[in-house]
C-alpha cells in the first residue's frame, strides 16, 4: 500500500486553484478545499475516524452561554482518544506539507494549535435534531473533512456569518447575524472546508434523517500565540462525561 503521507508530500494544487480559495475564505469566511489533499489519504482518514467514532464516541447534549445558549447535540470523539487509536490522524494534523498549502489559502501561517485538545475532535450528528449550533472558535482556523453527510433535505449543511467577533461575555449573536449576510454550503463525504472560525459564527443545520461525521482540525494564526484564549465551551463539550446543563443561566 503508498503511504497516504508520503502521497501528501508530493501531491500538487494549482496556484490557480490556492488564489480562488483564498479569495473566497476572505470573502465568504470559509472555502472549500476538496482539493487540498489526496484521495488516497481522505480515505485513510475517513476509514479511521469511522473506526473510532464507532470505538469510542461519547454522546453530549449541552447549551453554551458563551455563545447564546446555542445547542451542541452530537457524538464526539476527543483529541487524547484519536492520538491513543489512530496513526494516519497525527501525522496528517502536523504534516509541514499541508500547513505550507493551508497558508498559502489564509494568507498568513496557520499553526497547529498550542493547546492540545483543540488541535482535532470527531462529530457524528445522528438523531433527528442532532446539531452543531451557532458558535465561534476559539481559535482561527478550522479544516473540516467531511467523511458522511445526509442529502441537504436532511439538515447537515453549514451556515455561517463572517466579519463577526466573539464577546465571551455577551456574545449577542442575533446583532451579529443583523451584522452581515449569512451564508449556507452544503458539502458531501469526500469534501473538505477552511474556514475562519474566530471571526465566523457559524453552524451545522439540525439534521432530520441520515448520519453526518467530520473531523475538524483547528489551527492558530500567530496572533493566536500571544493572547490568552480560554476554552470554557470546549473543555465542557470534550468533558469525560457530559455534565448536567453546566453552562445554562
Ligand atoms: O461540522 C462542521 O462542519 C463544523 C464543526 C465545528 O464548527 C466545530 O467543530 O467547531
Ligand atoms: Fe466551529
Amino acid at each position: 500500500m503508498v503511504d497516504p503521507l508520503a502521497r501528501l508530500a508530493a501531491h500538487e494544487v494549482s496556484s490557480a486553484q490556492l488564489t480562488e480559495a483564498r479569495e473566497h475564505l476572505a470573502k465568504y469566511g470559509f472555502t472549500k478545499l476538496s482539493f487540498i489533499v489526496p484521495e488516497e489519504l481522505k480515505e485513510a482518514v475517513a476509514a479511521e475516524v469511522l473506526n473510532l467514532v464507532g470505538e469510542a464516541g461519547v454522546r453530549r447534549d449541552l447549551r453554551f452561554a458563551a455563545t447564546g445558549n446555542t445547542l451542541r447535540r452530537m457524538r464526539n470523539v476527543r483529541r487524547d482518544e484519536v492520538v491513543e487509536r489512530s496513526t494516519v490522524i497525527p501525522a496528517v494534523y502536523e504534516s509541514e506539507a499541508l500547513l505550507a498549502l493551508l497558508s498559502k489559502v489564509a494568507g498568513e501561517a496557520v499553526l497547529p494549535c498550542p493547546y492540545e485538545p483543540e488541535q482535532y475532535v470527531i462529530t457524528r450528528l445522528e438523531e433527528s435534531g442532532d446539531t452543531h449550533g451557532w458558535h465561534w472558535d476559539d481559535y482561527a482556523f478550522a479544516l473540516v473533512w467531511i467523511i458522511e453527510c445526509p442529502a441537504v433535505e436532511h439538515g447537515g449543511f453549514v451556515q455561517c456569518v463572517p466579519g463577526t467577533t466573539w464577546n465571551k461575555e455577551n456574545p449577542e449573536i442575533h446583532r451579529a447575524f443583523l451584522a452581515g449576510p449569512t451564508y449556507s454550503a452544503s458539502f458531501v463525504p469526500g469534501d473538505l472546508y477552511l474556514m475562519r472560525t474566530d471571526t465566523t459564527l457559524h453552524r451545522v443545520y439540525p439534521i432530520t434523517g441520515g448520519v453526518r461525521t467530520i473531523i475538524n482540525m483547528g489551527y492558530a494564526a500567530t496572533t493566536d500565540l500571544d493572547r490568552h484564549i480560554s476554552h470554557e465551551t470546549m473543555d465542557a463539550l470534550w468533558a469525560e462525561s457530559a455534565p448536567a446543563a453546566p453552562h445554562i443561566r
